[in-house]
């Protein structure tokens, strides 16, 4: 089906260089006939400086990589479309806001933070998940996270905490991980951080995949109404296909197998036609209300729970289209909370104020000079005019013969009007360095999320402070962090201490309150885009598995077929011969053969690990051999019979068994 293209796709039509030019030049345009020698003093002279080919060749070669990211280095992106559910004009004056009539073109960009660009992408991390609007008035940008609220409640702190989370200043290690003493040294000693030092430690930071995690705004914004008057609201977006994770020894393999794991996903889901969609939800709390909490609004280390404010569904991003080229777009889209169109404002939040400086000079050094908003990817969708000109790169041929306001020459052109309008908010105060008392619970939340959790999620909590701590060094750091867990709930405080072993801590008085919108589960099921291995071989019966693949595949699951050969097995081809494939980098396994597989050690493993990792696992005709073969402690989640199809189609929607007794299975 031809999709329909958006103001931004046709813009980016100018800049779009095809691929079927085929005779090659200079950067200055020359037919170029050899650039497999360089131009030397005979065949075995000296290579010759006047060679302009080669020289710019190499030259352009020699600085061919820009900086990376000083955080969220390593992402993927994608374009999509943004569309309104109904006019929200009573709230906000932003266009996009209120037309329904046409979609929204968006560009996204997910990333992990801590990493180096090429870093793998299933390590424990917070998610980026920026998304770009292109709006009929201008850019705006939503630059979110995965998770609701962050490690530092003043941008002042950011780069201590980006400085103790990055590899350690004399080695350079470890690369993309929290677990090393700088890391927890500062969250011991700067117990704000603990309430997203909760979510670090939770299933969160490991997520299936980016169509499967949510995004948060995190801070607090304004929408503004034509009538001037304020809402304060928190972003947040909905995955359609609910929120899952993987499982923490599952990544670590998943990292050696295959370390671009969600961009892949993400690249074959939009291939395929799988196309992601999230739901934009808002949290609004009208200003009278603003001090009804006992948090702060201005607060980014607190969530408004759920449960006192509802999420509003207001419209629907479907990512529909990857980027044609890594670096154009995806490592050149700058984004910029301050990026914001008339109808959206900011609040006090110290987090966000500083966040509104950093984007737009971290771009200036990463792009090279102030005409970033040029490149194509950043370019808004309407019409740009000011009087800002010269500086590295600029693209554009300003007829104007003045560049400065007010003019006459130019008939007073470019003129400011009808413009964006900040929200007149009073202000007053005493300059001084210190944070609101409002700002100085770091616990509750914390506790309120411990609470909220399953206790299969509770136990993962426990299993990744034990992998983090006991990687640090210093004891008293562990110690450190251990008293603070005591203030946050004593079996979390108890466990981690007792695997440490260490006393266990003095223990607070906790509160029980428990927000259900936290855990992971009950959300949406759907064995949409999960990817089901079938292993097979030469006895595969072809009658008792094919019906099984066509009611998965119906219901949009991808299955792959894994035998010991490529080729074929019977009539069936083969995606992926044994020795090239592994069991983590699917989301459930089907057994369709035992007579070739039953004594081959991988085909046995590969069953066992899926089984370990608590995945559905499914043996059909001889595949119960293979299933045996493999020697489960239990059939919790493991279904054998050739008419299993729906029951097993269901299990793959439950996504892991985690009740399942693993702690016997050699890891
Ligand atoms: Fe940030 C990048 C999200 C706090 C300074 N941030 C960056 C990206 C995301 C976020 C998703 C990647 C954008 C992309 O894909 O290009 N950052 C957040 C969230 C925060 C947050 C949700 C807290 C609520 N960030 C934060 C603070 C500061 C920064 C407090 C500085 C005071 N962030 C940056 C940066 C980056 C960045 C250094 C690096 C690359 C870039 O901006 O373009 O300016």
């Amino acid at each position: 089906m031809q999709r329909e293209r958006d103001a931004k796709d046709r813009q980016l039509d100018a800049h779009r260089v095809p691929a079927d030019r085929l005779n090659m030049t200079t950067d200055q345009g020359v037919r170029v006939d050899d650039t497999d020698n360089a131009l030397r003093a005979g065949t075995r002279g000296p290579t010759i400086m006047e060679d302009f080919h080669f020289r710019e060749k190499i030259t352009r070669f020699d600085h061919e990589r820009i900086p990376e990211r000083v955080v969220h280095a390593r992402g993927a992106g994608a374009y999509g479309i943004f569309q309104l559910y109904e006019p929200l004009g009573d709230l906000t004056s932003a266009a996009f806001l209120t037309d329904t009539s046409a979609p929204t073109p968006t560009f996204v960009r997910f990333s992990t933070v801590a990493g180096s660009r090429g870093s793998a992408d299933t390590v424990r991390d917070v998610r980026g998940f920026a998304t770009k609007f292109y709006t009929a008035q201008g850019n705006f940008d939503i630059v979110a996270n995965n998770f609701p609220v962050f490690f530092i409640q003043d941008g002042i702190k950011f780069p201590d905490f980006v400085h103790a989370v990055k590899p350690e200043p004399h080695n350079e290690i470890p690369q993309a991980q929290s677990a090393h003493d700088t890391f927890w040294d500062f969250v011991q000693l700067q117990p704000e951080s603990l309430h997203m030092v909760m979510w670090l430690m939770s299933d969160r930071a490991i997520p299936r995949s980016f169509r499967m995690m949510q995004g948060f705004g995190v801070h607090t914004f304004r929408l503004v109404n034509a009538s001037g008057q304020g809402t304060f609201v928190k972003w947040h977006w909905r995955p359609a296909l609910g929120t899952y994770s993987l499982e923490w020894d599952e990544v670590l393999r998943i990292q050696g197998n295959d370390p671009d794991y969600n961009r892949r996903d993400l690249w074959e889901a939009i291939e395929r036609g799988a196309h992601p969609e999230y739901e934009l939800c808002v949290q609004l709390v009208p200003e009278p209300r603003e001090h009804d909490f006992d948090f702060d609004l201005l607060d980014a280390t607190k969530i408004i729970p759920e449960e006192l404010v509802p999420l509003r569904p207001i419209g629907k991003m479907t990512l529909n289209r990857n980027p044609q080229n890594f670096f154009a777009e995806t490592e050149q889209v700058a984004f910029h909370t301050a990026n914001i169109v008339p109808g959206i404002d900011f609040t006090n939040d110290p987090l966000l104020q500083a966040r509104n400086f950093s984007y737009l000079d971290t771009q200036l050094l990463r792009l090279a000079g102030p005409n970033f908003p040029q490149i194509p990817i950043n370019r808004p969708v309407n019409e740009v005019r000011n009087d800002q000109r010269d500086g590295f790169h600029q693209h554009l041929i300003h007829e104007s013969l003045t560049s400065y306001a007010p003019n006459s020459i130019s008939g007073g052109c470019p003129a400011a009007m009808d413009g964006y309008r900040h929200y007149q908010e009073k202000v007053e105060g005493t300059k001084i360095r210190m944070r609101s008392p409002s700002f100085e619970d770091h616990y509750s939340q914390a506790t309120l999320f411990w609470n909220s959790m399953a206790e299969w999620e509770k136990q993962h909590i426990v299993a990744a402070f034990l992998f983090e701590l006991g990687h640090v060094e210093r004891k008293p750091i562990k110690e450190g962090v251990v008293r603070h867990l005591g203030q946050i709930h004593p079996d979390l405080a108890s466990q981690v201490a007792e695997g440490l072993g260490l006393p266990a801590p003095a223990l607070a008085q906790v509160h029980a309150n428990a927000s259900p919108a936290l855990s992971m589960t009950n959300q949406p099921r759907s064995i949409a885009t999960r990817k089901i291995a079938i292993l097979m071989g030469d006895g595969t019966d072809s009658l008792a598995v094919t019906p099984l693949r066509q009611a998965l595949e119906s219901q949009g699951a991808v299955c792959e077929v894994i035998a010991p050969h490529e080729g074929v097995v019977g009539d069936i081809p083969v995606d992926k011969q044994l020795s090239a494939a592994n069991s983590v980098t699917y989301d459930a396994v089907v057994a369709a053969d035992g007579k070739a597989l039953g004594s081959l050690g991988r085909a046995q493993f590969f069953v066992k690990e899926a089984f370990r990792h608590h995945k559905p696992i499914a043996a059909v005709g001889s595949g119960r051999q293979l299933v045996e073969a493999a020697q489960l402690p239990n059939d919790v989640g493991v279904l054998f019979g050739n008419h299993i199809a729906q029951e097993f189609a269901e299990a793959v929607a439950v996504h892991r068994f985690w009740d399942r007794d693993v702690s016997s299975v050699p890891a």
